[in-house]
């Protein structure tokens, strides 16, 4: 396979339009990461775009083969699979479908998902499981027991996770049940080519062969190239909501032909159907009306206060709107070094609605996601510090969340409303710390276009849009607060944990990148970072990454220390731990160790 120019994949180089989203207010950080998701849809250089002949065909493919699935569900199945965000996403859209089928075609649910790590890692993130092919390849063999048909979609933005290549070599045994799917937003010729610990294989030489497979009509790869994202490598941003955007138009075209074959009998012009969707979903993205973008800067800038000054960010929510803000707040930890409690996510109902596998994850009540145990523990002790994320649909008006919104005007915290409909009463909004923020989306417009679906699938559709807007929404909340807070410069994450084999080869190409320096002091630097120590020993300098990475999951602000390490003359560590004790962001630890 060959290199990318500059030796980094797309997805993880650095974006132009956000290099001084470190220094910009809140209503250009919105405008940055508005102008970077458009290439989401418009695509990126003289790469293949979502809208390019190939990745259309393959969509055509994949909901041929989903059509299939949902027509004939017995002994078949869709699955979705993923690591981190993906693996998640996977989760919150099998859910939904499942919900689907049943309630408006009284059919027998379909779709299954997985997750690297396991149900926990849908909360928390456990990010070293991506490393593990052979896991996740074992993992699949036990959910295709019994099956005879199954249509799998493996999910990395990067087209870098072991677990999903594992998964698809497993596929490529299989052929003759499983169709599998890659999903990524990477050339194919960018695939991931590091060495796999315990493995002979790599992600590029297994998707060489799905490759093959795609070439006789026995796989797909839907890899449309989004460009970088706007946090360097953060694939929860643009690579989470295409990965959404193409799982939505997969189901949503093989409902309608299956509800039409009950009807009105097949549909034609599949093709067309499908950039009708894509259409309508790039509107949407268009969409950022001057309102939308001034409340959000209010909101971003007490989000960032919140973080800033020791206090939290707490989404609460209701359904699959809920569980947005639950996604958004498992990947802070791993994106910006955050601790867990600094935004989290509440769900009405808790584990008993969520539709995991695994169930009530039994982790305590610093884990909880139920809105009662945030009123219980949570709400007593809230201070002006803290923030309050209220994700509603003008449905949800007279649930538990509802009457949440008095108990909270009560404390000092700051309380946002996130509506599709304004209905939250302006009235209400106290001394400026109650902010209401609607996100409009333009239905006039998609009236016409959503005429030609059946009812109920119109209202899936609004559904997920409306999720879409959620989903892009938090994103830029939770980022723009950690940037306010100094944990990004430029628009490098310089506080991620390096807990996977991915980033710990980002954590050097991050100081390659910004230091000049070269690979090989880099590595030293980090190690040395990792390990706590001035001088490595043999073993830690030669061990295997997952040594390193197991250490540095145990270990903050690797990469603080490491760029300190590494700019400072005969910086110790013990001065570079010190130095951020006393000024936690790195750009005011670094003057003030520099002037020394
Ligand atoms: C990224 C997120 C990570 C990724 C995960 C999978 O913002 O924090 O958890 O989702 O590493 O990445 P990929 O490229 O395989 O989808």
């Amino acid at each position: 396979m060959e290199a990318s120019s500059n030796g980094l994949r797309i997805t993880e180089r650095s974006n132009p339009v956000t290099q001084n989203i470190d220094t910009s207010a809140p209503q250009d950080i919105i405008n940055q990461i508005s102008q970077c998701e458009q290439e989401i849809f418009q695509g990126w250089k003289e790469y293949e775009n979502i809208f390019s002949e190939r990745i259309l065909q393959s969509l055509d493919q994949v909901v041929d083969r989903a059509t299939e699935i949902i027509t004939n569900p017995e002994k078949s199945c869709i699955v979705m699979s993923g690591c981190g965000t993906s693996g998640r996403l996977a989760f919150f859209v099998s859910r939904d479908i499942n919900k689907f089928l049943q309630r408006e075609l009284g059919q027998i649910p379909c779709c299954d998902y997985l997750i690297a790590g396991g149900d926990v890692a849908l909360l928390k993130s456990t990010e070293a499981q991506e490393d593990d092919p052979i896991l996740g390849s074992a993992i699949l063999d036990q959910l295709c027991a019994g099956k005879d048909k199954v249509l799998y979609i493996g999910i990395t933005c990067g087209l870098s996770a072991a677990y999903i290549a594992g998964q698809i070599d497993y596929c490529l045994h299989h052929l003759d049940k499983v169709f599998p799917v890659l999903i990524g937003f990477n050339p194919l010729n960018q695939a991931r080519d590091h060495p796999i610990e315990k493995w002979d294989q790599t992600c590029a030489s297994v998707f060489s062969k799905l490759n093959e497979a795609q070439s006789v009509g026995k796989a797909a790869i839907l890899n449309p190239v989004i460009g970088p994202e706007p946090i360097t490598g953060s694939s929860r941003m643009k690579g989470g909501t295409a990965t959404k955007v193409l799982l939505d138009i997969i189901f949503q075209v093989s409902l309608y032909r299956v509800i039409s074959s009950k009807t009105e009998g097949a549909v034609h012009n599949v093709r067309g159907i499908i950039k009708v969707l894509l259409e309508l979903y790039f509107k949407v993205m268009q969409s950022r009306p001057r309102e939308w973008q001034l409340e959000l800067a209010d909101v971003i800038t007490a989000a960032g206060k919140s973080l800033n000054n020791d206090g939290h960010i707490y989404y609460l929510g209701k359904d699959q709107l809920g569980m947005l803000g639950l996604i958004d707040a498992s990947e802070c930890p791993p994106t910006f070094g955050s601790d867990f409690q600094d935004v989290r996510g509440f769900i009405q109902g808790g584990f008993s609605v969520w539709g995991n596998h695994e169930g009530d994850l039994g982790l305590g009540s610093k884990h909880d996601i139920d809105i009662q145990s945030f009123k219980k523990n949570i709400l007593p002790q809230l201070s002006d510090r803290d923030s309050i994320i209220l994700i509603c649909s003008s449905k949800d008006q007279g649930n538990d969340i509802d009457s949440l919104c008095e108990d909270i005007q009560k404390t000092s915290a700051v309380m946002v409303c996130v509506e599709d409909e304004r209905t939250f009463q302006k009235s209400a909004v106290i001394d400026g710390s109650n902010l209401e923020l609607y996100l409009q989306i333009p239905w006039t417009q998609f009236e016409e276009p959503l005429g030609i679906f059946p009812p109920q699938l119109q209202k899936q559709i609004r559904k997920n849009l409306l999720q879409i807007c959620v989903k892009r929404t938090l994103n830029m909340i939770s980022t723009a607060a950690h940037v306010l807070k100094g944990k990004v410069y430029q628009n490098y994450m310089i506080d991620l944990t390096l807990s996977n084999n991915k980033l710990f080869h980002r954590g050097i190409s991050i100081m390659v990148k910004l230091l000049g320096v070269t690979e090989d002091l880099a590595t030293v630097a980090i190690l040395r970072a990792i390990y706590s120590t001035d001088h490595l020993t043999e073993g830690q300098r030669d061990g295997p990454i997952s040594q390193h990475i197991a250490s540095a999951s145990r270990t903050p602000k690797v990469l603080p220390v490491t760029i300190l390490l590494l700019s400072i003359e005969n910086c110790t560590i013990e001065e570079a731990l010190q130095t951020l004790a006393k000024y936690p962001a790195i750009r005011t630890a670094f003057h003030t160790l520099s002037k020394v």
